[in-house]
């Protein structure tokens, strides 16, 4: 059970697609690190077919942190972005947050990204395309649309990476906006929504995952650019 007498500085949410594989691993590593920050970790699970979130809650309880983490399984149509959001909602952290599951984002870089934004930033990314940044491991085709999707990003918001999935904002650039991500991307979402004056871009190596397959595929690059549109478009109207 979540401790509801102690307030989380920060809620984290880890989205999860078939990651039985290393979920466990990534937890062993993460939560240490949740709990010097005194943050909250919400997995939120898309109803994985490979046992993901009955293996996330065995870890939880082994790893003693059933104070900190919990589990939630979706329910209608599946989705990263709305999987966000929905672990999000309700939090009363100061501080809202999201890395990925399969170690492509260190554990190690989330206090960074928290001292951030209480030094003063509205939104702290985990960025690979600021110097001292960088890919591994990917195909040269995946750093290429990677790349040409950053670029296009950056037509609606500054940051230099703003489809980076690691990333922590103080909650109140979010609260009471309405957002409405499509696909993959909530950063862009946030970044170009939200109330962001100050945008702190942490360098970190993107490194691919140790296991599993990724879920990047077509669909994704149809849904960006679908969401881009949407933002430009909203943008022509509001002015
Ligand atoms: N809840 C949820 N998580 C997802 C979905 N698609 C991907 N993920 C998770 O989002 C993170 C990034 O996905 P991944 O396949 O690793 O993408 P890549 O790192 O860009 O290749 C991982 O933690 C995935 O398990 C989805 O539709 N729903
Ligand atoms: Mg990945």
């Amino acid at each position: 059970m979540i401790d509801v007498e102690r307030r989380p500085t920060l809620r984290l949410v880890v989205p999860t697609l078939r990651e039985a594989h290393g979920i466990e691993a990534f937890l062993a590593a993460l939560l240490p690190v949740a709990r010097a920050l005194g943050a909250e970790v919400v997995v939120v699970d898309d109803r994985s077919e490979d046992g993901t979130a009955d293996l996330a809650r065995a870890a939880v309880a082994r790893l003693g942190a059933a104070d900190l983490a919990r589990v939630v399984v979706r329910a209608g149509p599946r989705g990263l972005s709305a999987s966000v959001l929905e672990g999000w909602a309700g939090a009363t952290a100061p501080l809202l947050g999201v890395m990925d599951a399969d170690l492509s984002h260190p554990p190690d870089l989330l206090p960074r990204l928290v001292e951030e934004v209480e030094a003063g930033a509205d939104v702290a990314i985990a960025s690979r395309y600021v110097p001292g940044g960088g890919v591994e491991g990917w195909p040269l085709r995946r750093r290429v649309v990677s790349r040409a999707a950053s670029l296009l990003g950056r037509t609606v918001v500054t940051a230099r990476d703003p489809l980076s999935g690691f990333f922590v904002l103080r909650r109140e650039v979010i609260e009471g906006v309405a957002l409405r991500p499509r696909g993959w991307k909530i950063a862009l979402e946030v970044l170009a929504r939200g109330r962001v004056a100050r945008v702190a871009q942490v360098p970190f190596v993107f490194r691919d995952r140790a296991w599993g397959r990724s879920k990047f595929g077509p669909r994704a690059v149809v849904d960006f650019l679908a969401h881009l549109a949407r933002l430009h478009a909203d943008r022509l109207r509001r002015r």
